[in-house]
Formats: C-alpha cells, structure tokens, sequence
C-alpha cells in the first residue's frame, strides 16, 4: 500500500468515527439551551422516552421531518407536530399559561 492510499484510508475512518459519534444530520436533535446549544441528544425515534435529556430539551432541529413531540414517555399526554428547527421551546405554546420549554419526554417521527 503507498503513503497516499494509507492517507486516503486515514481519513475515511476518521470521517466514519465522526458519523458514528456525532448526531446525524437525519436524527432529530434535541439541545438542553436555547440556539442550539448545551447538551446534545440526537435519534429518528424516541417513541418510549428521552432518557437523561427528558424534560430538559429547550431547541430542536428536525431537518424538515415531520415529527410529533409529546409532553410524557410512551407518546402520551399533549403533542405537537412539526418539521420546522426551533431555536427556543419557551416561545413554543402548550396549555394556557405554559410552554413546551422543558417538557418534551417522547417523540415520533410521522
Ligand atoms: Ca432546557
Ligand atoms: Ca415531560
């Protein structure tokens, strides 16, 4: 194998390591912050619950999936759907007087 072909390999599995690690692009992403940042938890799917992001998640970005957020674990309580990136849940309405900041336990993509 030549310097080049070993480089080329170098840096193909570096760029694998990155998408294994890193949430995909295809996942909806969920922050702990508003715009996007703080803590990171990124998945398709989470019909059953968030795990250690639950009620906690304050942005969104779905990349243009349509996706149903619910306020409790197993789809339950109320919902919204949406494939728009959401830069702060607390402008985001619920029930009167409450907001979608701090709620989200489950999601489906639909
Ligand atoms: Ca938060
Ligand atoms: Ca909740």
């Amino acid at each position: 194998m030549n310097k080049i072909t070993k480089a080329l390999l170098g840096l193909v599995a570096v760029a694998g390591l990155t998408l294994t690690v890193a949430p995909g692009a295809n996942a909806t992403v969920l922050h702990t912050d508003v715009n996007y940042t703080g803590g990171v938890y990124g998945a398709d799917n989470a019909p059953y619950t968030l795990g250690w992001i639950d009620d906690q998640a304050t942005s969104v970005r779905n990349y243009g999936y349509n996706v149903r957020f619910f306020e409790y674990d197993y789809k339950l309580g109320l919902h919204f759907t949406s494939s728009a990136d959401f830069n702060d849940l607390r402008s985001v309405g619920q029930k009167p007087g409450y907001n979608w900041d701090d709620d989200i336990s489950s999601y489906q993509r639909w």
